[in-house]
Parts: structure tokens; sequence; C-alpha cells
């Protein structure tokens, strides 16, 4: 199987892909919107096709990116039937089975941290991902959107605990940096639903958690109520529409060489390498401004912000880095040139000096 455990730094939210290898089906649990053009990358970079985006639950932090993503990959969108969400595809019920080729997730209700949070336990139950009813050595508040401390005892108690002992658990936040954890593991050490804490004094710890309502939240349950569709019009969100761009799974938009050939009169193009690879065997392409990256910062000044960028080095590593430098410093159309003058030449393009 393949699997990745994804983050978002902002709400630090894990976002998780599985996908069958020979179907190349996938699912994806838990995606955050502001992520959705990474995580489409990743996707499409390992040649997946995303059947479902599910969610764990209605989340009060950050936006879901399921909506983005059928927008973008034409996923189906799952979500609990209890959440009250509207605009998905499929609402869950408990013990309810979501296949990815030869591969499944079985749904199970774990409420408490809210009314309708659902885990997905994988068809080998070797790991099981449990939203926020379960974090690592901890548990999702139970302060809002119908959340109840005795509910979640009980669903992590009769729902997650009773999983084998070695299934690893994926959790749907961490606020330390750590990754995963263990059934055994929660049940022996977490200090608020470990086996040797009552429902009592569960009851107790999570009515004098004293956190503060999380900073997005009158935005996030709304939006998430409708699966995280947009109220704006998207096409405000697309600047990058100057070219057939790709965007990588490393955040690096990126254009063909065949399009640059056919459309280097329209815009800028930089080549950030040193004067004697410019001057070089390589050549480079005609029309080219010498910018070497080294001092591309202070000369940003030389450029148009209002004509699109095409930056060009060796492989195109360097002028990746140079693409996310002028994006820095307000240039907004900016692309790299894919492979560099190595797949330029390969493909055998146009250059200006050089050797054969
Ligand atoms: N400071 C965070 C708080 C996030 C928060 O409250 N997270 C919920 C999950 S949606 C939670 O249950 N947190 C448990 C905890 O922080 O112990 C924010 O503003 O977003
Ligand atoms: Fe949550």
């Amino acid at each position: 199987m393949i699997f990745r455990q994804l983050f978002d730094q902002q709400s630090s939210t894990y976002t998780y892909l599985l996908a069958d290898e020979a179907s190349r089906e996938a699912v994806l649990i838990d995606p955050v919107y502001e992520q959705a053009r990474r995580d489409a990358a990743l996707i499409e970079e390992l040649g997946l096709k995303l059947g479902w985006t599910l969610e764990t639950h209605v989340h009060a932090d950050h936006v879901t990116g399921a909506w983005l993503l059928k927008d973008r990959l034409h996923s189906r969108i799952a979500i609990s039937a209890q959440s009250g969400a509207q605009g998905a595809d499929r609402y869950l019920q408990d013990a309810d089975v979501i296949s990815f080729g030869k591969r499944s997730l079985e749904a199970r209700a774990t409420p408490g941290h809210t009314a309708g949070c659902m885990a997905y336990v994988l068809d080998d139950r070797m790991a099981a991902f449990t939203g926020d009813a379960l974090l690592i050595r901890g548990c999702g508040r139970t302060d809002f959107q119908q959340g109840d401390a005795r509910t979640l005892f009980r669903s992590v108690r009769e729902r997650i605990f009773t999983l084998p002992g070695s299934c690893l658990i994926y959790p749907g936040h961490d606020y330390r940096g750590l990754a995963a954890t263990s059934v055994g593991e929660e049940k022996l050490y977490n200090p608020r639903l470990g086996e040797s804490v009552g429902e009592q004094d569960f009851v107790g710890y999570m009515k004098n958690l004293g956190l503060a309502h999380p900073k997005l939240m009158e935005q996030a349950v709304p939006a998430n109520l409708k699966c995280g569709r947009p109220l704006q019009d998207l096409s405000s969100l697309k600047s990058q529409e100057w070219a057939p761009l790709t965007y990588t799974f490393a955040g690096i938009w990126e254009v063909q060489p065949n399009w640059l050939e056919e459309h280097a009169g329209e815009v800028q193009v930089v080549d950030v390498r040193e004067p004697d690879e410019f001057n070089g065997p390589l050549g480079h392409v005609e029309g080219a401004k010498l910018i070497p990256l080294g001092a591309l910062s202070q000369k940003v000044d030389a450029l148009k912000k209002d004509q699109p960028i095409v930056v060009i080095c060796r492989s195109g590593a360097r002028s990746a880095q140079a693409t996310l430098l002028l994006g820095k410093a307000g240039f907004d159309k900016v692309a790299n040139l894919s492979g560099g003058m190595l797949r330029w030449r390969a493909q055998r393009f146009p250059v200006e000096g050089g050797t054969d």
C-alpha cells in the first residue's frame, strides 16, 4: 500500500494519503483547504486516482480541502451523516466501508469531540485514523460542536481501545510534532484516557482544560458544513494562468520547454547561472537576461512586475529557488523552466552560443 502523512503547519493538521499500489486508487483523509494544491500535485506525481476525500469530522480550526480537490481531481466527498454537513457525495454510517482498489477502510462512529466524529480503520487493523477523538497522549476538546466528555470516553474505550494493541494510531492533529502512536501505547500512557483513568476523572479533566476557542472557528465551521465550498469565485485564486503551468509537490510552478519555445518573446527569460556557464558549452536561450542566483535579490528592480518571468538554470534546481525568491519579492507570475538547459538541449530547442 502507498501511504503518506502530510502536515499543515498553520493548523497542525495531519492529512493522510492511502492508495492501493496496483490499481492506483487513492483516498485522502482530512485534506486542508490551503494545501489542496500540494495534495493534488502529490497525487498526480505518484500517478494516483483520488476516489474519495474522507472527513473525520466538521473541523473547527481549519477549512477542509475536500471541495477544491473534487473540483480539481473529480474526487467524491464522504463525511459522517451525523456531521450535519451539506454537499457531500456520501454520508457515512457506523461500520460503512470505503474501498480503494483492493484495500478498504471501515468507518467507526466515535462521537464526543463532535457529535459526528468518525475514525477510519484500515482493513488489516494495522492502522486507525482517529481524527480528534484520540490524539497522541491526548484527545480532542469537548466544549463545542455537541462535544461531550462522557461520550468521548466511551467512544475511545469501546471503539478504539478494542483494536489490537499494535494497531497504529494516526491522529488528526499534533501540536508537539509527534507523528503517530499505537493502541497499546495510549492504553498505558494516555494521561486522560489510559486504562487506569476512570470516566469521572476524565470528565473532570475535560471540564477544566481552559482552552481558548480556535482562532478560525467562526469561518471554519460554516465552511466545513458545506464541505469547504468557497464563497467567492475561484478565478480570483488562479493568478498563475498565463501559461499551462504545473505545480510540483515541492511547491514550484513549472513550465515545459515546448511552451517557452513558442512564447519566449512574450515573457522575461531570466537565466540564473554564472556567466561562465551562460557563455559555456550548454549555451543559453536567445533573449535570456543573465542574473546569477546570488545577485538576484539585489537586481529584482531590473525586472518588470506585469510581464511573466520564466527562470532558467542548468538543471532546474537553482531556478526553482529563484522562483521562490522572486515570489517573496512580490512577483506573482513566475515559473521555472522544467529540467533547465539540460532538458532544453536534450529536446533540441535552439540555443545561442554553446557547442554541439
Ligand atoms: N490554538 C488552536 C486551537 C486548536 C484546537 O482547539 N484544536 C482542537 C481540535 S479541532 C482540540 O481539540 N485541541 C485539543 C488540544 O489543544 O489539546 C487554534 O486556534 O486553532
Ligand atoms: Fe477538531
